[in-house]
């Protein structure tokens, strides 16, 4: 029986009592489940990576949704051969956050892991997030990199350092523990994604921005957030990220950075004022930017 390690994140207001108490006690791996698991993967250009990633899969998962971002190579194709069984969604607008949200949405399991195309993220380590949503009863399991038995090889410095000083300012505004806030490996109860309030309609054709918000990269963050202000119960499992095997990162870190520091902030005002209002002034932001 091995062990789980595992590190309890306080993300609720320590006015509420509503969270769930997981119980950490005998928790374990065990071969047994009957909880079906919907594995999302989104890429965008990955023809050469996805086939190592899809032939790691356990073959116990119930399903495994591509979510292609409009590649110009041959990712869809590759992936149907390697898995015939795979379910290929496109995604309406661009972005990851987008292509997260669409493949959520198709998604038809009990539970949903999120893995990335690029070889980054180990499909070994689905099981360990599976079994610690199922023993421990928490409704979010995000990845660290940073939790002892964790680390990552894709890591630049000024990402490390910039992914840090976010993750600080989110505990302090949003009294959670979390050491790792913009990584994407993570997964959650399917029941939980109406707290996402996720939307995946196209963006009108007359739209100056291609892209709403929640679409990019600070969609790790969107949903780390939105689970902690729903005061859902959340627990970081280690991680460890490898470097990508083929081809370059789509995130900048500067202009991605920027993305989650506004998410924190929008994130934080939405917890104290009415959705809407606060929703409605980043779109715009997001669109006097782009002009
Ligand atoms: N469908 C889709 N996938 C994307 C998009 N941008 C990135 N991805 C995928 O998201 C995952 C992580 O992206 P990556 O560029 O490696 O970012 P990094 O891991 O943060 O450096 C990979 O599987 C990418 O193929 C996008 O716009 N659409
Ligand atoms: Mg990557």
């Amino acid at each position: 029986m091995t062990t789980i390690y595992r590190q309890r994140v306080s993300a609720r207001n320590s006015d509420t009592n509503s969270v769930k108490n997981p119980d950490y006690s005998n928790l374990s791996i065990t071969p047994n489940r009957t909880e079906a698991v919907s594995v999302v993967i989104p890429a965008m250009n990955e023809e050469k990576n996805i086939p190592y990633v899809l032939d790691a899969l356990p073959r116990w998962i119930y399903e495994c949704i591509l979510v292609d971002g409009n590649s110009k190579d041959n990712t869809v194709r590759v992936a149907r051969e390697v898995m015939p069984s795979i379910k290929v969604v496109r995604q309406t607008r661009r972005g990851k956050g987008n292509a997260l949200a669409c493949g959520f949405k198709a998604a038809s399991g009990d539970i949903i892991v999120m893995l990335d195309a690029d070889c980054s993220t180990r499909p070994e380590e689905i099981k360990l997030f599976v079994e610690t949503l199922i023993e421990t009863g928490a409704d979010f399991a995000k990845g660290s990199r940073s939790l002892e038995g964790g680390g990552s090889a894709d890591l630049t410095a000024l990402r490390r350092l910039g992914n840090w000083a976010l993750s600080k300012c989110v505990n302090v505004l949003f009294k959670t523990d979390f050491t790792d806030l913009c990584y994407g490996y993570n997964a959650f109860w399917a029941d939980i994604l109406p707290e996402f309030d996720l939307h995946v309609e196209p963006v009108d054709p007359f739209s100056i921005s291609p892209m709403l918000w929640g679409d990019g990269f600070e969609i790790e963050t969107l949903l780390a957030l939105r689970a902690a202000s729903a005061n859902l119960t959340i627990v970081e499992i280690p991680s460890i990220e490898d470097s990508r095997m083929h081809g370059r990162s789509n995130l900048n870190a500067f202009r991605d950075g920027m993305r989650v520091a506004r998410t924190i902030r929008t994130e934080w005002k939405r917890k104290k004022r009415p959705i809407e209002e606060v929703e409605e002034k980043a779109v715009q932001k997001e669109k006097s930017d782009v002009a």
